[in-house]
């Protein structure tokens, strides 16, 4: 009966070892660009709720590749994938969701009450 557990245990470890090569997690994020520092590769958000992980908050994050942010301004939201395992977490696949609002232009005017 010993052996047979064994045995099944042995099957179990091999199994988790071949799925799980690292142990590297992803983390959907939302968030919203605070500011860019694309020679330092590091972008400041204000991430939504990550379930799990952390409630909402600003906060820095390093990106695997800078030419993700170069084009990102201010108030741009985002979508990214949050990369934790190493000794500090990334952002990579960021996606713009939404430009940031543009600088109040001719139209907007007639929105203030005047
Ligand atoms: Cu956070």
């Amino acid at each position: 009966m010993r052996r047979v557990y064994l045995f099944l245990l042995g099957i179990l470890v091999m199994t988790s070892v071949g799925c799980q090569t690292t142990p590297v997690k992803h983390y959907a994020i939302q968030a919203e660009v605070i500011s860019v520092d694309v020679p330092k590769k590091m972008v400041t958000v204000k991430h939504g709720d990550i379930p799990g992980l952390m409630p909402a908050m600003m906060m820095n994050y390093l990106v695997a590749d800078e030419k993700q942010i170069e084009p990102l301004k201010p108030g741009d939201k985002i979508s990214a994938d949050l990369v934790l395992g190493e000794n500090v977490g990334h952002l990579e696949k960021i996606v713009l969701v939404e430009k940031a609002v543009a600088a109040p232009a001719a139209g907007d005017v007639n929105q203030h009450a005047h």
